[in-house]
């Protein structure tokens, strides 16, 4: 299967998974089961939860048992974006190609769609397999860690904070790290427990994280100067306007490409130990240097 196919085959997966464990639009109280639904099933690319059963498959391990940890960083991250939208936080319109969850619901429904799927997430990783190394409770730390006021939210306040003002090069980094690295490695690291892997590949795994999703943001902050909102399906040119700290804005678009790349070429460096096993995580390092929205 090419990894077109692949990524289409797997992006189903998650959905049909996340149709079952969410509460459906009919569940009382209507309008927040709607509002979730909204949001999650809105057409993103479900690259994190693609990754986590990636990292599973490397490890030796089956993607059925890592679609619960999967579909749980995959709440979070939809949960991120919600509250990211708000007229308090980025104040966007369009999100995923369509207006953004309290254009359609109003804030105060957004604000608790996005509260509910955060602890949805921890509700979906406990139903999840346990393994010898990593029981409930590691994945459960693992998960909140990330999600939470070091990393995460950490990334957001120093985003919210930095607007305007001069930022060095290491305070961008460690804003880029905290606020979309964290999460991307914690889905790779928990599709690796769900595999019970060995603290050894763990670590390798928790390396090529950290490198792709430092320049997962840094592309993401290219493709804001660089493409159109219809492509991006959110408004385009955002960073621009409200004067934030990016890659482009320090480093230029040509240099920022550059650092993107080095950063891929080094997280795939750290896939050696894998050998073969490593392919499909290779190759997803190379299709998110590439993607064009
Ligand atoms: C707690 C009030 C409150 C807010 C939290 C933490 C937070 C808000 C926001 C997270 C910051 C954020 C939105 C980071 C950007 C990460 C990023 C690149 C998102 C886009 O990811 P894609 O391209 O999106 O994978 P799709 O739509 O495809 O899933």
């Amino acid at each position: 299967m090419d990894l077109q196919n692949h990524l289409y085959a797997v992006a189903l997966k998650i959905d049909l998974t996340l149709k079952k464990l969410l509460p459906s639009e009919k569940t009382k109280p209507k309008t927040i089961h709607k509002a979730i639904q909204y949001s999650v099933f809105a057409g993103g690319k479900r690259l994190r939860p693609i990754l986590t059963l990636a990292a599973a498959e490397a490890c030796g391990g089956r993607s059925e048992d890592a679609l619960w940890a999967g579909c749980a960083v995959e709440c979070i991250h939809t949960y991120s974006l919600i509250h990211d939208d708000l007229p308090c936080m980025d104040d966007d319109d369009l999100r995923r190609g369509r207006p953004t969850n309290h254009k359609v619901f109003g804030e105060g429904i957004a604000v608790l769609a996005g509260d509910a799927l955060n602890t949805i997430a921890f509700e979906i990783l406990a139903q999840g397999p346990s393994t010898s190394r990593y029981p409930h409770a590691a994945q459960i730390l693992e998960l909140a860690r990330a999600a939470g006021s070091r990393w995460l939210i950490a990334g957001q306040v120093m985003d919210i904070e930095g607007e305007g003002k001069k930022t060095t090069p290491s305070e961008l980094q460690f804003i880029h790290q905290a606020k979309t690295a964290a999460l991307l490695t914690s889905a790779i690291r928990l599709g690796a427990m769900s595999a019970n892997a060995s603290p050894a590949k763990l670590n390798a795994l928790t390396e090529f994280g950290q490198s792709l999703g430092l320049a997962f943001q840094i592309i993401d902050d290219i493709l804001d100067v660089t493409q159109s909102t219809e492509k991006l399906g959110k408004t385009a040119g955002k960073d621009v306007s409200a004067v934030k700290a990016t890659y482009p804005a320090l480093f230029g678009l040509q240099r920022s490409r550059k650092i993107a790349h080095t950063l891929t070429t080094k997280a795939q460096a750290s896939l050696k130990t894998f050998g073969k096993k490593g392919e499909l995580l290779r190759a997803l390092a190379d299709s998110m240097l590439a993607r064009e929205y």
